[in-house]
């Protein structure tokens, strides 16, 4: 059944796969070879974007970028990648909102948003990726991409972010960038932040309020558990309405309640909160959230940041066996209350428990992607048998699946 998960590149393999198209597409060696990892989220779903706390852990799934800067052709953006069909040439004065479109608005994104923070033009290179981050199962190929891309350029333009966390928080954010304004997904930073931020062996406390971040040690091994992350390939697609509505409703319901943003209130403060919610609310995009739904809203991103402490203070304590109920809860938060889920994720979470996870939750955006269970080491194989099995008798594709343990951040390779 091992056999039967989704593995990463070996070591050393991604590079050398990445600097091998490198070099059969430009004929010429690339400077060097970086790497970012996808994510999974542990606790705290669309709490970033409202300024509250979230927990997540980098995957040993990478995506691998092989870059060289040109000294010829300075506008010109030459990209390649081996989950795509053909090499593409951007003219980097074009790049901007909305613009280019598909996979090469993140890589071409960030150089647009490096050159809009450092002042230094980021443009003619040529990049050719790699990658084993499971695309459009929401564990954050897009940001692993901007990130490994992000690093790669931050060393062949000299800019220097990339060496502390200071940086590289702000390498985060143009990559934050390039996605919310040339990609035009309104997401809130979190991927990026795991991504170029994580540490092996730890998960990655944000509190995106304060700005702040702790990393918090999490021997999941010591406990005898394991994460099981179930990619239920139902399509995940985050540049659609519902994920920008969603933080569009936040948004409105902060204003009202008087707030800067939700993470500011506090379980105890939801009876008043909800009381100032009266009348429905019109979004920009004309979408009208009626009273009762603004109070759901509100009630999961409050008590979804409540979750994300609850779970710390238990991995402090190496009690995370007994994370399973907020796991529950989170999941059924984000069915009920949030609606973000879908039947395949619904699933997935039911179908764990019966077969004795100790907890399981939808991960992610939602509407689609993964979600993940925290099982008893030895109890990994028949949990996954018992998730699949259930989607054969719904009708449902046969999910894939990977067993995450904390990895570290984006980082130069060694060259292939
Ligand atoms: C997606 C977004 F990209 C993140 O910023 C975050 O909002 C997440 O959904 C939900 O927690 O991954």
């Amino acid at each position: 059944m091992r056999g039967d998960l989704i593995e990463a590149f070996a070591p050393g393999a991604g590079a050398a796969r990445a600097a091998a198209l490198f070099r059969a597409t430009y004929g010429i060696e690339p400077d060097g070879v970086w790497s970012s990892p996808g994510r999974v989220n542990l606790v705290g779903e669309h709490t970033d974007y409202n300024g509250g706390l979230c927990l997540p852990i980098a995957l040993p799934h990478r995506t691998y970028a092989a870059l060289r800067r040109t000294e010829q052709d300075t506008d010109g953006l030459e990209l390649v990648s081996a989950q795509e069909q053909a090499p593409s040439r951007v003219a980097f004065a074009r790049v901007g909102p909305l613009w280019p479109t598909g996979w090469t608005a993140y890589p071409t994104g960030v150089a647009w948003a490096l050159t809009n923070a450092t002042g230094t033009t980021v443009a003619g290179w040529q990049l050719a990726v790699d990658s084993c981050v499971p695309y459009g199962a929401g564990l954050s190929s897009s940001a692993a991409l901007e990130c490994a891309v992000g690093l790669g350029l931050d060393e062949v333009f000299g800019l220097g972010l990339s060496a502390d966390d200071e940086g590289r928080a702000l390498l985060a954010q143009a990559c934050i960038e390039a996605e919310n304004v040339v990609a035009g997904a309104a997401t809130g930073g979190m991927d990026q932040s795991a991504s170029l931020l994580c540490r092996p062996g730890h998960a990655l406390l944000l509190d995106t309020g304060a700005g702040t971040r702790r990393h918090v040690p999490l021997d999941m091994a010591a406990e005898g558990l394991a994460l099981l992350v179930v990619d239920t390939r139902a399509p995940h697609q985050l540049v659609d309405g519902q994920y920008a509505a969603r933080r569009a409703t936040c948004e409105a319901i902060a204003a009202r309640v008087g707030v800067r943003v939700l993470g500011e209130l506090a379980p105890d403060d939801l009876p008043a909160a909800a009381a100032a919610l009266v009348g429905p609310v019109t979004l920009p995009d004309g979408t009208v959230v009626d009273v009762e739904t603004q109070r759901r809203r509100l009630r999961h991103v409050v008590t979804e940041i409540a979750r994300v402490r609850a779970v710390v203070a238990l991995a402090a304590q190496g009690r995370l066996a007994e994370a399973g109920p907020l796991l529950d809860a989170s999941h059924a938060s984000l069915r009920d209350d949030y609606e973000v889920s879908c039947p395949e994720l619904d699933l997935v979470a039911s179908a764990a428990r019966e077969a004795g996870a100790l907890g399981a939750r939808m991960t992610g955006g939602g509407f689609g992607g993964s979600a993940i269970a925290l099982v008893e080491q030895d109890r990994v194989d028949d949990v996954l048998a018992h998730v699949r099995a259930a989607f054969a008798r719904a009708g449902f594709a046969r999910p894939d699946a990977l067993v995450a343990t904390p990895a570290g951040a984006g980082n130069k390779e060694e060259q292939a």
